[in-house]
């Protein structure tokens, strides 16, 4: 980039800076770095402060068709999907390697593309190189099965790599999402071809330079930058692509799910989420108004599971609810590079303006401000897209502030009477992903999660996740395949069946 010092500059690890110095910032096809076919860039800003933070190359269809050309190649007739697994194994662990060399410099870019705090983007490189690490594992495990049914008929399974996969990964959690699904694709034997949000290529961008350094072989990891309506769009209708992996908004996912469906592919897909965070009145308050928070306030709320609907037995609704206002209160937020911020920007103005367009709306549909409400101006970054941690009550149910994704830091907290409203309203909403329930009585808490319609119930807890347990939703936030776990490698691979008469 050009032009005078910016205000993180000097406060980046030298990788960090020379990555961006880089200009402009390649795709990756083939196993090499190449400018986009139509000589296009993009200037990335830093959502902290408005500054421009790198150039990036700017794909296009024809860039989006090369790089499937590629992959075809190395999935066809390239060394990949024929080696050993424990060839496939000892690349990924070889990457997971460099990830731990260059965690800093990931975090840090996780940072600067994103606008969150350094110490969530510090556990998201963790938490991705994990990612890569169980999968190297689990590149020993893709295996099928023996079926007896006569004596002269030997029967097995064997679980193929699907193909070409293309990795649609969306803006909230770059890295963590590009590993979820690029790891369990590469450990079954598959290509890959990743289309970053166009806002947040840097990681997967620094992740696909690592794959090449690890020594993955050429045309395997693939990085197309670009536009949804443009290489999205292409991934999806192409012939050349075998199985989706998409994770984004809800209205994209069913534009995506039916562009597969006319071409034959297999689609995993995670969308969008307004999950329920249940606190009973037996419940360790202290403990639900700490799990409450965090479930809304992490990630800035722009996260698919975030616990943006508190449903408070109506007892002890008043006191939770000023326990989590005074939370909100207390929230550093703030300069996204200090370790000590807890709360950094949002993606960009233009979210910060939907996010408060919905609390608009929600306070005409009568909706009170408990505590935020709006954009924050923050001393030394004015131009950023800082929003006040936000509570809104006397929300109504069916409302569209109780019924709609708002994807940022904004909680509606609702009482309710009994066990049976709690889980009507809380299963009222056409999404499906995460739910909470607090207590201490343990068979409500499994009566309860047995009536939950999500994809992942937390107990006394709220969203925390595991490279090996399966995430995913039900309804429209999704369906059918999970990701993470050995269950994520079910998405990348098909099942063929060898019947041998002896
Ligand atoms: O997501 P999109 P956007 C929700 C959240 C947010 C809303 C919109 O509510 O406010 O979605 O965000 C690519 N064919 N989530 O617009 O459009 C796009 O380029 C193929 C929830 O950023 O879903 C990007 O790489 N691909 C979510 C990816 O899809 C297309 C995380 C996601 O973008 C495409 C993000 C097309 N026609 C947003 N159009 C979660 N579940 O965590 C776009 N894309």
């Amino acid at each position: 980039m050009t032009g005078g010092a910016r205000s993180f500059d000097t406060r980046l690890d030298a990788r960090s800076r020379a990555f961006l110095g880089r200009d402009p910032l390649p795709l990756l096809m083939g196993g090499r770095e190449v400018p986009a076919l139509g000589g296009e860039t993009r200037t990335l800003h830093y959502p902290a402060t408005g500054e421009a933070l790198a150039q990036v190359c700017e794909g296009g269809v024809a860039d989006a068709e090369a790089a499937v050309r590629a992959a075809r190649r190395a999935f066809d007739t390239g060394p990949w999907p024929r080696l050993a697994p424990a060839a496939r194994s000892l690349l990924l662990e070889k990457l997971a390697t460099l990830m731990d060399r260059d965690a800093r410099m990931l975090a840090e870019l996780g940072t600067l593309e994103t606008g969150k705090p350094i110490a969530e983007s510090s556990g998201d490189v963790a938490r991705a190189t994990d990612g890569v690490r169980f999968y190297a594992a689990a590149a020993r495990m893709c295996r099928g099965e023996t079926i007896p049914l006569s004596e002269h008929l030997s029967i097995g399974t064997v679980r193929e790599p699907l193909g070409v996969i293309a990795a649609i990964v969306p803006w909230n959690v770059p890295l963590v999402l590009t590993v979820s699904k690029s790891a369990p694709a590469l450990a079954a034997g598959n290509a890959v071809v990743v289309k970053p949000s166009e806002g947040t290529p840097l990681t997967a961008i620094a992740l696909g330079l690592l794959a090449t350094e690890a020594g993955f072989p050429e045309g395997v990891f693939n990085v197309v930058t670009g536009t949804g309506a443009t290489v999205g769009h292409f991934l999806t209708h192409c012939d050349g692509v075998d199985g989706v992996t998409f994770t984004g908004g809800t209205a994209t996912g069913r534009i995506v799910a039916s562009a597969a469906a006319a071409t034959h592919k297999r689609v995993q897909a995670e969308l969008g989420g307004k999950s329920p965070n249940l606190v009973f009145a037996d419940a360790n308050l202290d403990a639900a108004i700490r799990g409450a928070a965090s479930a809304i306030f992490y990630g800035q709320g722009e996260i698919c599971s975030a616990g943006s609907r508190l449903l408070v037995e109506q007892s002890v609704f008043d006191r939770v609810v000023e326990g989590v206002v005074a939370r909100a209160r207390a929230l550093r937020v703030g300069d996204p590079l200090d370790p000590r911020t807890e709360m950094g920007a949002l993606i960009s103005r233009s979210h910060l303006q939907s996010v408060c367009g919905h609390v608009e709306r929600a306070v005409k549909d009568g909706a009170r401000i408990a505590v935020g409400g709006g954009a924050l101006t923050i001393p030394g970054f004015e131009a950023g897209a800082f929003m006040a941690p936000t509570v809104l009550v006397d929300v109504g149910v069916g409302s569209a502030a109780e019924q709609e994704e708002i994807f940022g830091p904004v909680l509606v907290a609702l009482p309710f009477r009994d066990e049976a409203e709690a889980l009507r309203i809380a299963n009222g909403t056409r999404y499906g992903l995460g739910s909470g329930i607090w207590t201490a009585d343990t068979a409500r808490a499994r009566r309860m999660a047995r009536g939950m319609r999500a994809g992942v119930v937390w107990i006394n807890t709220f969203n925390l996740f595991d490279t090996s347990v399966p995430f995913g939703g039900v309804k429209a936030s999704g369906g059918g395949s999970r990701e993470w776990s050995h269950l994520a490698l079910d998405s990348f691979v098909e099942v063929k069946t060898i019947w041998e008469q002896t």
